[in-house]
């Protein structure tokens, strides 16, 4: 095995001025021709090109060259001296392309995917971030198949040809690395809308898909003018060519992919209608078109110089994307959301076997750090230099960033130094983010003394695989304080006097007095997450509850909520593992009835009435079984439900009133969908408490399921029901959406999320629906990665799940390593399990590293959680 090292960068040997490319598309291959403009940039240094295709001419200066072809290296060991031409010929063959990397066909059609490393599965390249050229793309094609031929840029030339053939040249006037070379070529529907920029330019913007879902694509499209708009406002950049594409299909690895001028997006994250997307299916589309039309300013114009330096463009893009959510619905709700997400999937990422990072120091296979921690700790880093700096400062940085650094590939000490020069803020320290990986841990304590409220905190940075020992972070606290009677007090602190200060954090133990406070208090800390940190602090259930009811701060509101939901679910495993009855839980009890009774946004009760799931329970145990968490939380869900049945009852009700009184109910909207996001956890409950309203439900489906939302939320509550009616319905759903692939997901997806005993044989039995397509990365990920996140099915005490698992691992990992190593993720959590399940799932994991010929992406994720 190779393993890559950041502190090994070496600057390009060579570099490439212009890079003419020609794509002769045939039935059974497509030829690919090569003119590189190369220049020597190291004396003496050899040639080396990346490539994997074969290989049918190569030559130099127009003379057939000597070379060595050795790991997928084409090595010249004396390459001319100045500037020289490389002409290679290549061959290769999409329709065998299972890897959904490189060239590859779905569907007929043929697209690309390059980041990171797949130009050189089409050609002989260097395929490094850091070596920038001009392209041109020449694309010749049967017609009638193919009367789709896209690639970046411009397009410059098209025309007919002899035996049905056709061909078109795009030039694309920006220099860009290799990974954002994308071609497209297809029988596909275009779509076509404009914006104006606010110099004046007219900019074609052109949606494609395949003919079934050009009623799909309206929605993407104001989402990307609204994009487009907003990048203007908020950080003062406008879009550069004259056109820009989006492509859609339906085999992707990821969501979408930023290539110059024309985009190529999984069905999932651009196509949408309200009779088959879900609210947050729409909110998913717009934060990625908003996220890759980003990209064109944040990794496109400046790139990252190495892979290392994934962060620099993903977690600047994220935080972006993120603030563009949040300034077109619901800030509080969004922020709640991420940071949600955070805490599911990135802490046990920070505190388990792959751990690394934000930049890491090491890869084996770059596929495996597109990553949690890369792209959502990222993104909080991002955030933290706004906190730190303010708006006006964060962008005065970021333009300080691009004149500085646009055309180029950069790192993150770069973006790092664009931030501290602009703002006079020493941001020294703070570059240990991008080196130390693992959550760190505040253990903060308070008194009042004085006429001051002192805090005391403790930082500790946990040991990962990678290192033991870790040095204090700088990061800024954001803080309030609370009086008994839920008022805001105000202090003093850093020569301000106000009701909010962000102190700054950047040693192992520090103390932070604020002064002026002649009251009892409750610190409010951490608000809004202002640091990507576990806050503990020992409030009584008391103090608690007093924040969720008043704290200002709607982060800091709802985790005063989650973590007296939290308390009670450790009360319950506790009861559980000493044969107690459970607890009564009459404080929480009494606090969700205020939340119930309160006057707020419906997506944010929605979210105050929501149980931390068991990947965000389990953050802080060790050595627990994974049902009993399970079990402990789902008596908590039953005794909420039945303690407030009817509240939920008349709160649906007056909520499906309020949804009714909207002159397009029913379609997507911010406001709407808030109603819908509380009508469902109140159906959830609803089925929960009275199992046998399914058959009311059952009768009137029909009438309730209005749009997707209400069906998804409908079957996700009558999902884990005993009764046949449960099957029917289900059936019902799946016969309803045949042929809607992306609505089919969500049938896979509520197969296999369901509680009952028979989950297992039903996921079996979807392996083998016509629908299914072990192929496609949405499939599988509805079905089998939906599975892995059913905890009493996926931690059987037999190990079954465990068991399915792995054998899907290893039938994926022969055709799409990328979409195996993903699944294989559901085993990080490993070693945190007790014995006994701990063993179980190792016998899988070395069954799967005793595969010969198992891909180094798998082998990678499978080796480091056996290390
Ligand atoms: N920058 C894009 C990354 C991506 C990707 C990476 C590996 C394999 C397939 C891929 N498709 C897209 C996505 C983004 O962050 O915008
Ligand atoms: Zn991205």
């Amino acid at each position: 095995k190779t393993v890559h090292y950041l502190k090994d960068y070496q600057a390009p040997a060579h570099s490439v001025s212009r890079t003419d490319l020609s794509f002769d598309i045939r039935d059974s291959h497509t030829e690919v021709t090569a003119r590189l403009t190369m220049r020597c940039e190291r004396a003496g240094a050899p040639l080396v090109l990346d490539g994997s295709a074969e290989l049918v001419s190569f030559k130099i200066n127009g003379e057939a060259a000597d070379y060595v072809l050795e790991n997928d290296k084409l090595t010249v060991a004396a390459p001319p001296a100045g500037g020289f031409i490389v002409d290679t010929i290549t061959r290769v063959r999409p329709s065998e392309n299972k890897t959904l990397m490189g060239l590859y066909e779905s569907g007929g059609n043929l697209y690309t995917q390059c980041e990171p490393e797949g130009f050189r599965k089409i050609t002989f390249y260097p395929d490094r971030p850091d070596v920038m050229a001009e392209f041109s793309t020449t694309i010749i094609a049967d017609a009638k198949r193919y009367p789709v031929l896209l690639s970046n840029g411009n397009q410059t030339g098209g025309g007919s040809l002899p035996d049905g053939r056709h061909w078109a040249k795009w030039e694309d006037p920006f220099k860009k690395p290799c990974y954002l070379f994308a071609l497209v070529a297809g029988d596909l529907v275009r779509t076509a809308d404009s914006f104006t920029t606010r110099s004046g330019r007219k900019v074609a913007v052109e949606f494609f898909t395949r003919k079934e879902d050009a009623g799909k694509v309206r929605f993407g499209i104001e989402s990307l003018k609204h994009a487009m708009k907003w990048d203007e406002t908020r950080f003062g950049l406008e879009y550069d060519l004259d056109i820009y594409m989006v492509v859609a299909v339906g085999d992707f690895n990821m969501g979408a992919m930023e290539n110059k001028g024309l985009n190529i997006f999984n069905t999932a994250c651009v196509l949408a209608d309200s009779r088959t997307s879900t609210d947050a299916d729409f909110e998913r589309v717009e934060s990625v078109i908003a996220h890759e039309y980003f990209h064109n300013w944040t990794g496109n114009r400046v790139t990252c110089r190495d892979w290392f330096q994934l962060s620099l463009k993903e977690g600047l893009t994220v935080f972006r994307d993120q603030e563009f959510s949040a300034d077109r619905a619901g800030r509080a709700v969004r922020r709640i959301g991420s940071v949600s997400r955070l805490r599911a999937f990135q802490f046990p990422e920070d505190a388990g076997p792959t751990a690394h990072p934000v930049r890491p120091a090491s890869y084996e296979d770059m596929n495996n750090f597109y990553t949690m921690t890369v792209y959502e700790k990222g993104a909080e880093v991002v955030r933290m230099y706004h906190t730190f700096l303010g708006e006006a400062g964060f962008q005065k940085g970021m333009r300080l960033y691009f004149e500085r650094h646009d055309g180029r590939a950069v790192t993150c000490d770069d973006f790092r130094a664009a931030m501290a020069d602009a703002g006079g803020f020493d941001f020294g320290q703070f570059a240990l983010w991008y080196s130390q990986a693992g959550t760190p841990v505040l253990d903060i304590e308070g008194r009042r003394q004085d006429g001051s409220f002192i805090l005391k905190v403790r930082q500790t940075v946990p040991p990962t695989p990678d290192a033991a020992a870790k040095q204090p972070m700088q990061m800024p606290l954001k803080t309030g304080l609370i009086s008994r009677s839920g008022d805001s007090l105000e202090f003093e602190y850093g020569g301000k006097r106000g009701t909010e200060a962000v102190l700054i954090l950047t040693q192992a133990e520090q103390e932070f007095v604020l002064g002026g406070v002649n009251t009892d208090a409750v610190p409010s800390l951490l608000r809004g997450f202002s640091a990507p940190v576990r806050a503990n602090y020992p409030y009584t259930d008391a103090d608690l509850a007093l924040l969720l009811a008043h704290d200002p701060d709607p982060f800091a509101r709802w985790e005063a909520g989650q973590t007296l939901l939290r308390r009670a679910v450790a009360a319950n495993i506790a009861a559980a593992a000493e044969g107690r009855p459970l607890p009564a839980h009459a404080a929480l009890r009494e606090a969700l009835g205020h939340v119930l009774a309160a006057d707020i946004d419906p997506a944010y009760q929605a979210l105050l009435l929501s149980v931390p799931t068991e990947a965000e329970l389990w953050a802080d145990m060790e050595n627990f079984d994974p049902l009993a968490v399970h079990q402990a939380r789902e008596a908590l869900l039953d005794l909420i439900a039945a303690a407030f049945h009817s509240r939920f009852l008349a709160l649906n009700s007056a909520a499906r009133e309020q949804e009714e009184r909207f002159p397009d109910p029913y379609g997507y909207a911010p406001e709407p969908a808030a109603l819908r996001t509380l009508r469902n956890v109140c159906r959830a409950f609803i089925l929960r408490a009275d199992p046998a309203h399914i058959e009311q439900v059952s009768e009137k489906y029909d009438e309730m399921a209005k749009n997707m939302t209400h069906e998804w939320g409908i079957m996700s509550a009558v999902n884990n029901n005993p009764s046949p009616l449960r099957d029917s319905l289900l059936a019902k759903f799946g016969g309803k959406f045949a042929a809607d692939a992306l609505a089919m997901d969500k049938y896979f997806a509520l197969t296999a999320s369901s509680l009952r005993g028979d989950t297992p044989q039903q996921v079996r039995a979807a392996l083998q629906h016509p629908q299914y397509n072990a192929q496609n990365p949405n499939k599988v990920r509805a079905l089998i990665g939906t599975f892995t996140r059913n905890v009493p099915h996926f931690h059987a005490a037999d190990g079954s799940g465990y068991r399915f698992l792995a054998d899907k691992i290893l039938e994926t990992d022969r055709f799409n390593p990328s979409l195996a190593s993903g699944l294989a993720r559901a085993f990080n959590i490993c070693r945190r399990l007790e014995p006994q399940r701990q063993a179980l799932m190792k016998a899988e994991l070395e069954r799967i590293a005793a595969v010969e010929n198992l891909s180094s992406e798998t082998g990678e994720i499978v080796g480091k959680i056996l290390a």
